[in-house]
């Protein structure tokens, strides 16, 4: 029915459909509800052995000799952990263990910020849940994993056809000894844009169900904006660690808005905001051992909360600030896995581990499982040759943009596909200039993307930042940036510079109080009603709705594939991305004990109606598929 509908349809017939064909016209997936799983599931990997993966497209590839990868053994049942510590006598509790014992706290950023920052967030749930019961066998003394939130939610929808929630539940279960962590920012919850705070409220508490620490974050460090989320943590019983985004230089007399004097004031905000760690975001990666040895030192000093350090590699000094926040006093730090880490991801987790042992910071973690975990990384990380971004290392130019690690590598491939790759140190230089312009912001998503946005759009159309300032000179800003200055993403301390704000805005008055105190709370029921309606009918739950309130249309675009394609995140990656190939063999966990054999014999010529067969068996018997030929 499918194919028929496709072959009726005008813009197929006229010719002019894409890649997005599918994705774009709904009414191709009328019927799509009467086909099995098993069904749907092979109509995907006909359709990727025919047409390739839209993403995956011109892209590098991996190597041809890659095996699935497979996960280490398991030393023995599970110890008791963190987690077990939150459950039995709640966050306080933990926080107050963490000041007490001496070890170096280890959170583990592999799942989330290590793929992130190295591959574009792609990295797919199957290879984190196989590896999730041994991290809870072989690394019981981590302090979390975090593997939620940031980029991740909608990444999970948009590119990967996969639900965030599943694969936040299937970690949970995974690993009940350990702290599961994720990055929340603050009203910009999961997206890009403040959200009414009855929103942020349900999010956090649909979150908190397998989440248990959540470090809460504003782009622009505004703590009034970080309220409703920490609050909302803080009823859930749940670990609020309210975070400091470091920028700038503390040493550096030119940089004196983002002077200690700053840091430590906005430290106290949070402690009196009810956090029960501090956390210390350098998204960057550009606080230097000496700033850090100084922070740290002041913070443990100046306030009564623990202290989480985030930083990135990306100039190459990650360890070394690593060392002497730890000699500051720090509580815990975050690595990734040695093979998800460096350049603009994390410090790498084995050395650091390495670079504690005899001293009186040791971590108790075990080198030899964090090799093995790391091997598997290893062997996941191959699969996804198409994603990397091709960086060879690492570089002190950060410190001139302070770009997030999150964002460099994006950025990278979004002045590509403008043209200005060759002027990649214009984009930097320009970024630089953008923040100065700005009143020299905090550069944390989403903030960091407005700056980024605007220094994309400078490079491309050839303006200074003077051409742009100047009064007389007409300039289309970005949506984004007229956003921001509006006050959409709150205020930056001392507010936007009035030039900037009158060139931006013209007469328009920005607003400076909190975006969120502006939104009309959503009706949840009738949000529901409307996504069952979406949705003919089927009805959603929370999970569902929360989807659909951060990212409406990704998300409906999201189940319109999914009525199609079925649980295409139990196939391999390789099946995922590239198909599969006459004579291959795969299987697919489609429920737990019910596995889908799936063999391709063959794949047919294209025929007069553009459509080509696939032949495969499942579960030993033949089935046939037809998918259009677009290429
Ligand atoms: C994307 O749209 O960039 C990624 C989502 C995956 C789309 C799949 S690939 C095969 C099929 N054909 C389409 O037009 N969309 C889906
Ligand atoms: C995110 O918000 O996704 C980040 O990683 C910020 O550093
Ligand atoms: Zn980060």
């Amino acid at each position: 029915a499918f194919v028929e509908n496709l072959l009726k349809h005008p813009t197929f017939l006229n010719n002019t459909y894409t890649t997005k064909f599918i994705d774009e016209t709904p009414e191709l997936f009328q019927f799509a509800k009467r086909q099995d799983r098993g069904t749907k599931v092979l109509t995907y990997i006909a359709d990727i052995t025919v047409n390739g993966h839209p993403e995956t497209k011109d892209r590098p590839r991996p190597r041809s000799d890659i095996k699935i990868p497979k996960p280490p053994v398991q030393r023995g049942e599970p110890q008791m952990g963190t987690r077990n510590l939150l459950e039995q006598k709640g966050p306080q509790a933990v926080a107050d263990w963490m000041r007490a014992q001496q070890q170096l706290l280890i959170t583990d950023t592999t799942m989330r910020d290590g793929h992130q920052s190295l591959l574009a967030t792609r990295m797919r749930s199957i290879d984190m849940i196989r590896v999730a019961p041994t991290y809870a066998a072989n690394l019981p003394q981590l302090f979390s994993v975090e593997c939620w939130g940031g980029a991740t939610f909608d990444v999970a929808y948009r590119f990967l056809q996969e639900c965030p929630w599943q694969r936040l539940r299937d970690l949970r279960e995974a690993m009940p000894n350990l702290m599961t962590q994720m990055l929340l920012r603050g009203s910009n919850g999961v997206g890009y844009t403040n959200y009414p705070d009855n929103v942020v409220q349900a999010f956090v508490k649909e979150a908190a169900k397998n989440i248990d620490v959540f470090r809460v974050f504003d782009s622009l460090n505004w703590v009034e904006n970080m309220r409703v989320a920490m609050d909302a943590v803080i009823a859930e019983n749940k670990i609020c660690e309210g975070t400091i985004c470091y920028t700038g230089d503390i040493l550096d007399p030119d940089r004196a808005k983002y002077d200690l004097k700053y840091y430590v004031g906005m430290a106290q905000e949070l402690e009196a905001a009810g956090a029960h760690v501090l956390g210390l975001k350098d998204m960057a990666g550009v606080l230097k051992p000496a700033a850090a040895s100084v922070l740290v030192k002041a913070l443990k000093q100046e306030v009564g909360l623990p202290i989480h350090f985030h930083t990135h590699d990306t100039a190459g000094g990650a360890i070394a600030s690593i060392m002497a926040a730890a000699q500051a006093g720090v509580d815990a730090v975050d690595c990734a896995m040695d093979s998800f880490s460096g350049n603009t991801s994390q410090a790498t987790l084995g050395s650091v581990v390495e670079a504690m042992r005899h001293t009186d910071r040791e971590t108790g973690l075990n080198i030899a499982a964090i090799r093995e975990i790391s091997d598997y990384f290893e062997a996941v990380r191959a699969q996804y040759a198409a994603f990397e971004s091709g960086l060879q290392a690492p570089a002190s130019e950060v410190y001139l943009h302070e770009m997030p690690g999150g964002q460099f590598t994006n950025l990278k491939a979004q002045a590509r596909s403008l043209g200005l790759e060759d002027r990649w140190h214009e984009v930097a230089q320009t970024y630089a200039d953008v923040n100065q312009m700005f009143g020299d912001i905090v550069k944390v998503t989403p903030s960091s993307k407005v700056v980024g946005d605007m220094a994309l759009m400078m490079v491309s159309q050839g303006l200074s930042r003077a051409q742009v300032e100047a009064p007389d000179t007409d300039v289309a800003f970005p949506d984004s940036v007229v956003d921001m200055m509006r006050g959409n993403l709150g205020q930056p301390p001392n507010g936007f510079p009035e030039g900037i704000l009158k060139k931006v805005l013209k007469d328009e008055a920005p607003v400076t109080t909190r975006p969120g105190q502006h939104l009309a709370p959503v009706d949840m029921d009738k949000a529901r009603g409307a996504l069952n309606a979406e949705l003919d009918g089927k009805v959603t739950d929370d999970e569902d709705l929360m989807g659909y309130l951060m990212y409406p249309k990704v998300y409906l675009d999201y189940m319109g594939r999914h009525r199609l394609y079925g649980p295409v995140r139990t196939l391999p990656t390789r099946t995922f991305f590239y198909g599969m190939e006459p004579g291959e063999e795969i299987s697919a966990e489609i429920d737990p004990g019910k596995t889908l054999e799936i063999r391709c014999q063959a794949v047919g010529e294209t025929d007069d109606l553009g459509e080509v067969k696939v032949f495969f068996e499942l579960n030993g018997q033949p089935r046939t598929v037809r998918v259009p030929n677009r290429m």
